[in-house]
């Protein structure tokens, strides 16, 4: 029987997806979830790359056999290898602070209207060009690998950079989606590092025979997450916007070519490259994160007990989510609570409270983005979709439906698997056609909820 494995790797959690074709639709059963747990080692914040590969491996042998595989996983991060192969050190995580002295220097190079006109990126201090100008890779490095790439090398041995991640970068040229030699090397960046640019549907190899599961190809997806998760969208026609919601909320819509201009980048939006060539014309929006690390912070797992109880109290203070102060890990509900003092609103005191303040100030920040992306781009947005995990949580999407006064579609979950799937199963020849063929596919026997604007 056919079925694709999805890999997907979560800020917050990496999960094994199989996707079976089925009805003319696709179904999809989760074989395996793991914890994503950062780690400070060497006063860096690092990812924990062993073990997430291991979560990947144990998800494969549970995922049965399957037909191909995909991975994907959140962007701008990599791990170098010397040139034996070895990992030279766990990849540090974008939340590390590394980047800011070298930001200067690399503005100073490039100023942001220029790198912008380059490479449509929106400005965030973990950019890979930040990164890597932050952190220059020591003479035995000999490889660079975006992290869904650095774990299909680890399965496969075949290098490759997957060109929707590598726009993550800010050192791809939209337009041509080449690699913009001239930024890096005035940022002092080698891009050589990178192997050869590959596309969604591409081969990735197939699995080493030490793996033990035989030789399954492993075929390039949409590897950035958000793009996986825009293929993921279940709309119909080209009015839509969506919010690809989890850690990050990622708003926008889906262009036919990069926007750049002067207006777009004081906005905030990033041109990333999607999927059959589309542009994710977005926002990075500070998302569950802040939710996530208060939960943390209180010891409190049940998500949706505390959403249950925001949904009980009115609307309260509202802080700016993408306020700095909300990026590094730490003690949000002092945050929160010094964003409200410093802006003469009440503190929220008890969890519930806290949370209801995530909620509306999250459903703010979308309406600002989704009425800036109309703004700027003339598109028309009739619905809004939310999918990935946020979208299960029921009074978020009613603020979102609230706030940006249109209907709310809000799932699938875990769009991010389908859309990996999908782009396998189109490689695989299963299903055909372009991006609207695939989300008809998706819709097919799925429920989603709708919420209506108060
Ligand atoms: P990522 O891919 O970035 O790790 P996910 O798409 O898995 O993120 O989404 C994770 C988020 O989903 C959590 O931060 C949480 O806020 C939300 N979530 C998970 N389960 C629930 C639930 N039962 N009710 C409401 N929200 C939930
Ligand atoms: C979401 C995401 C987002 C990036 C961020 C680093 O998981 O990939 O699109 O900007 O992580």
């Amino acid at each position: 029987m056919t079925a694709f494995a999805a890999v997907d790797l979560g800020a917050s959690s990496g999960r094994v997806m199989v996707g079976r074709p089925a009805d003319g639709g696709i179904e999809l059963t989760e074989v395996h979830r793991f914890p994503n747990q950062p780690v400070r080692t060497d006063g860096r914040l690092r990812w924990d790359i062993a073990a997430l590969y291991r979560g990947v491996l144990d998800g494969l042998r549970a995922a049965g056999p399957v037909s191909s595989i995909g991975i994907d996983s959140w962007a701008v991060d990599y791990g170098l290898l010397d040139a034996g192969g070895a990992l030279v050190a766990n990849p540090v995580h974008y939340r590390d602070a590394r980047t800011d002295a070298a930001i200067e220097r690399v503005l100073a190079a490039i100023p942001l209207p220029e790198l912008y006109a380059n490479t449509g990126i929106q400005f965030l201090p973990f950019n890979t060009l930040f990164q890597l100008a932050a952190d220059p890779p020591p003479p035995t490095a000999a490889r660079a690998l975006l992290v869904p790439d650095l774990i299909a090398h680890w399965l496969t041995g075949v290098p490759g950079t997957e060109e929707t991640n590598a726009s993550t970068t800010a050192m791809l040229d939209p337009r041509t989606r080449q690699w913009s030699r001239e930024v890096a090397d005035r940022a002092g960046v080698d891009v050589g590092l990178f192997p050869p640019l590959r596309r969604p549907g591409d081969p990735a190899g197939v699995l080493r025979p030490e793996i033990g599961l035989g030789a399954v190809p492993v075929r390039a997806v949409g590897s950035h997450d958000t793009a996986s998760a825009v293929v993921g969208v279940p709309a119909e026609g080209e009015d839509f916007a969506y919010i690809s919601s989890g850690t990050w909320s990622l708003v926008g819509v889906e262009l036919d070519a990069p926007l750049l201009s002067e207006d777009a980048r004081q906005a905030g939006f990033t041109n990333e490259a999607g999927v059959d060539g589309t542009t994710r014309f977005l926002r990075n929006v500070t998302g569950l994160w802040i939710l996530q690390e208060c939960q943390r912070v209180w010891g409190c797992r049940d998500t949706a007990r505390l959403v249950r109880e925001a949904a009980e109290l009115p609307r309260g203070p509202v802080v700016d989510v993408d306020d700095a102060r909300f990026l590094p890990p730490g003690d949000m509900p002092s945050r929160i609570a010094g964003a409200c003092r410093e802006t003469g609103q009440p503190v929220p005191g008890t969890p519930a409270e806290v949370t209801r303040c995530v909620l509306d100030s999250l459903a703010e920040a979308y309406r600002r983005a989704i009425d800036d992306a109309v703004r700027i781009t003339g598109r028309r947005v009739e619905v809004v979709h939310v999918v990935g995990g946020g979208a299960q949580n029921e009074l978020l999407c009613q603020l979102t439906a609230d706030a940006c006064r249109r209907p709310v579609v809000a799932g699938p979950v875990e769009a991010t698997a389908l859309g990996n799937v999908l782009v396998q199963a189109r490689a695989h020849g299963v299903v055909s056609g372009g991006l609207a063929d695939l989300r008809a596919v998706l819709r097919r026997g799925r429920q989603l909820r709708t919420h209506l604007p108060r």
